[in-house]
């Protein structure tokens, strides 16, 4: 068995022991109650669900395992010559709760070359897409078409005892996240460079040979960008959709990659992960209908203005949970700060910063009027020459992987059961609001 998975089943045989005890002993404790509001509304904040690898604050955002991203930043090991910290860092802190160690990392990144390889079939079932097929459907096609190298299935199939569960989940998760580069620079070299692929370049580690595959940049920081924007996607609690719906599937025993492909299929909608590729369109419209791309202040807030009176909504702002701007979009502002000067996409994203938050205050029933990591993300990518938006929202997908897989591998772990939560009818409101 190897260092990762020791560690883990260690862990989650501790922990295992331990909630069975506090359910046994406190399971008929109250912990929440629901309003009307939130059964209409969503389901925001309900509690409903176990996720170890982070936790959201309304205020503070999210932190991993109880580290905040500036914290994962001075915490987790680097590659020599880079400060951004390495996924592959954060994903053994989500995995087992332990900070890892240098060697811990390399270890981790020489694993997912071991397992990157993605299977033939499922590059010809990509191919046979038509060539403007957007990429998260290429990504999804080609996630879902893995799944015949599923090892899960293939052992429950056989009869396995729920008590292994864990092991084969952990299997196709660890297989799954070091074949995603692989898969996803596949998509984006045959969508926009007529399939002129790149090698892999074995002596990087898993994002670092991601941005080397994508070939956008020669620039060191490019590869620098990837490693940090593949450590702030990872994860946002279980209760956003990309999550929960991989770990909705999950619950079912679908195995890692249905699951992960389910995911992946709500965090294509453009109030989800979409939204980052929605921010730069909106912002080349804007540029074109302009005819600059240095607009005023006057003239971004009149464009504001026209997509809310559309009945539209500003892409990258506001959020389900969020009431502060968000640390994802903070730490990427940083970044740009550090390494970017005068470029005009990012310069709109800080005049829109400036901007958008009053107008959408404004409106009076916007619950946070602040950006998310989506208003960023794009500008950045834009600035080094990947400004084909369409396939933002796979490199967020690549990234949300760690988290939840790690997440799967958890539940599996836990003994967590089917979900099922509870469905009401609109007679049923009235009937509880007569009494
Ligand atoms: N622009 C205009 N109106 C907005 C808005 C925005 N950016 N954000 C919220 N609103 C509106 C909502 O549409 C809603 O209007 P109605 O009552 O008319 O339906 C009202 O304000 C209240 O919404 P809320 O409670 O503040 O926000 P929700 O929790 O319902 O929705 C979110 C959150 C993210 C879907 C919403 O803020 C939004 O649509 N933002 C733009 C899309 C976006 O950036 N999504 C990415 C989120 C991050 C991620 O998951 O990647």
């Amino acid at each position: 068995m190897d260092r990762l998975k020791e560690a883990f089943y260690i862990k989650s045989l501790e922990l295992k022991n331990e909630m069975r005890q506090v359910l046994k002993e406190h399971g008929s404790r109250k912990m929440d109650e629901v309003s009307l509001q939130q059964i209409f509304g969503g389901m925001r904040g309900v509690k409903s669900m176990i996720w170890e690898t982070s936790a959201l604050d309304p205020v503070e955002g999210i932190r991993f395992r109880g580290l905040s991203i500036p914290e994962l930043k001075d915490k987790l090991p680097s590659r020599e010559g880079d400060t951004e910290p390495l996924p592959e860092g954060l994903f053994w802190l989500m995995l087992i709760g332990e900070l890892p160690t240098e060697e811990d990392v390399n270890w981790l990144s020489d694993d997912w070359e071991r397992r990157r390889n993605v299977p033939e079939h499922t590059l010809r079932v990509i191919d046979s897409l038509p060539i403007d097929t957007h990429p998260m459907t290429q990504f999804i096609t080609g996630i879902s078409s893995m799944q015949t190298n599923g090892i899960f299935t293939k052992r429950y199939a056989e009869g396995m005892s729920k008590s292994d569960y864990w092991d084969p989940m952990y299997e196709d998760a660890m297989n799954l996240i070091a074949s995603l580069p692989t898969l996803a620079a596949y998509i984006y070299r045959r969508s926009y460079f007529k399939g002129e692929h790149i090698a892999p370049d074995d002596t990087l580690d898993w994002a670092g040979n991601f941005a080397h595959m994508l070939g956008v940049s020669d620039n060191p920081k490019f590869m620098s960008l990837m490693r940090m924007y593949m450590t702030i996607h990872a994860d946002h609690e279980g209760g956003n959709a990309s999550a929960h719906t991989t770990h909705l599937v999950g619950s079912t025993l679908s195995d890692p990659y249905f699951s992960f492909a389910a995911g992946m299929t709500s965090l294509a909608g453009p109030l989800h992960g979409l939204a980052n590729q929605e921010v730069i369109k909106w912002i080349f419209n804007m540029v074109e209908e302009l005819g600059t791309n240095e607009p005023t202040d006057d003239q971004i807030r009149k464009f504001v203005h026209e997509t809310l009176g559309k009945g539209q909504v500003i892409p990258g702002f506001g959020h389900a949970v969020l009431r502060r701007p968000d640390p994802r979009f903070i730490a990427l502002k940083r970044f740009a700060e550090e390494n970017i000067e005068n470029d005009p996409t990012v310069n709109i994203v800080w005049k829109m910063f400036e901007i958008v938050p009053p107008i959408l205050q404004g409106l009076g029933k916007v619950k946070n009027p602040w950006p998310n990591v989506d208003a960023h993300s794009g500008s950045i990518l834009v600035h080094y020459g990947l400004d084909q938006y369409q396939y933002y929202t796979v490199l967020f997908g690549v990234s949300r992987a760690l988290g939840v897989l790690a997440s799967l591998c958890w539940s599996r772990a836990l003994g967590m059961p089917l979900e099922r939560p509870k469905s009401v009818t609109y007679d049923w409101i009235k009937t509880q609001l007569a009494k």
